[in-house]
């Protein structure tokens, strides 16, 4: 399972402060936790207004490309935004995101298939989120006919079935899951990932609902996803998942991190 630490994201109102103020020392400190947590990526997004926000993130990759070693997600919404990001990196960025947007997937495909970057696949166009699974599968076949097209291959993608908040809609972890299964079984040679915390937006208590959802999407195939590493007891469950679904040989990494004293 591959973890790509959320917190250094500009819509929490502690990272929107420290990025106004350029206080270097609370992006880093949320760098470290989650790296030491297990994070294999950091996502990085500025979510400020569009005049400010390529320096805003270009200050996140910077500041946290001092302090840590792992690559970074580059999270926006905007193309130009991207472009600037990427030529801030010193390690292979992972790109997020193209949709089946038209002007975004022109714009930001070139800049993958020229970087043969990691990229985050999302399952939506300029019609917005598609309610049922089919509809979201056939705008991922569109994109993943474009990127094997740019000379994309499928193990550099990270579909994302767009995971939305069940206080807003009952059937959000069932399509989530559907639809991750139904990617699992078409594109073996992709990962999948998205937002994990999305689905408890707005309920009470939301790390039992992000575990529940974090052990059925990985049973339908799901292998990374953008994450709170930091969340308290969110590791082990993971790691005791992966050794329930035959996806930890030997039990190698759950025995490894029992004695690291990472079980509690
Ligand atoms: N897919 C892709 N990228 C994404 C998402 C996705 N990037 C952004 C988001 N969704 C994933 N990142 C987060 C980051 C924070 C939270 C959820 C998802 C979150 N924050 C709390 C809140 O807003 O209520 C914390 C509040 C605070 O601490 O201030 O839940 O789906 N490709």
């Amino acid at each position: 399972m591959m973890i790509i630490g959320e917190k250094i994201n500009g819509t929490r109102k502690q990272v929107a402060a420290a990025i106004r103020e350029r206080d270097a020392a609370s992006i880093e400190a949320l760098a470290r936790e989650q790296v030491e947590a297990g994070a294999d990526y950091l996502d990085v997004n500025a979510g400020t207004e569009p005049d400010r926000e390529a320096d805003d993130l270009i200050w996140l990759v910077q500041t946290v490309q001092q302090c840590v070693e792992v690559p970074l997600c580059l999270d926006s919404p905007n193309s130009a935004t991207l472009k600037r990001a990427i030529s801030a990196v010193d390690q292979l960025p992972m790109i997020n995101s193209i949709s089946g947007e038209q002007e975004r997937l022109e714009q930001v495909l070139p800049l993958v298939a020229e970087q043969q970057c990691p990229v985050i696949v999302l399952a939506l166009d300029q019609a917005g989120i598609p309610q049922t699974v089919d509809d979201r599968l056939n705008i991922i076949a569109h994109l993943v006919n474009a990127t094997r097209q740019a000379g994309i291959s499928d193990d550099k993608l990270y579909i994302d079935p767009l995971i939305m908040a069940v206080s807003t809609s009952d059937d959000a972890g069932l399509i989530a899951c559907e639809t991750i299964r139904s990617i699992r079984r078409q594109y073996p040679l992709a990962h999948i990932t998205g937002g994990l915390s999305n689905m408890s937006f707005g309920s009470p208590v939301r790390k039992y609902i992000n575990q529940a959802f974090l052990v059925l999407a990985l049973e339908a195939g799901m292998d990374s996803a953008i994450m709170d590493p930091c969340s308290p007891d969110m590791l082990p469950l993971l790691l005791a998942a992966e050794v329930v679904l035959g996806r930890d040989r030997f039990c190698n990494k759950y025995n490894r991190a029992f004695r690291a004293g990472k079980l509690g």
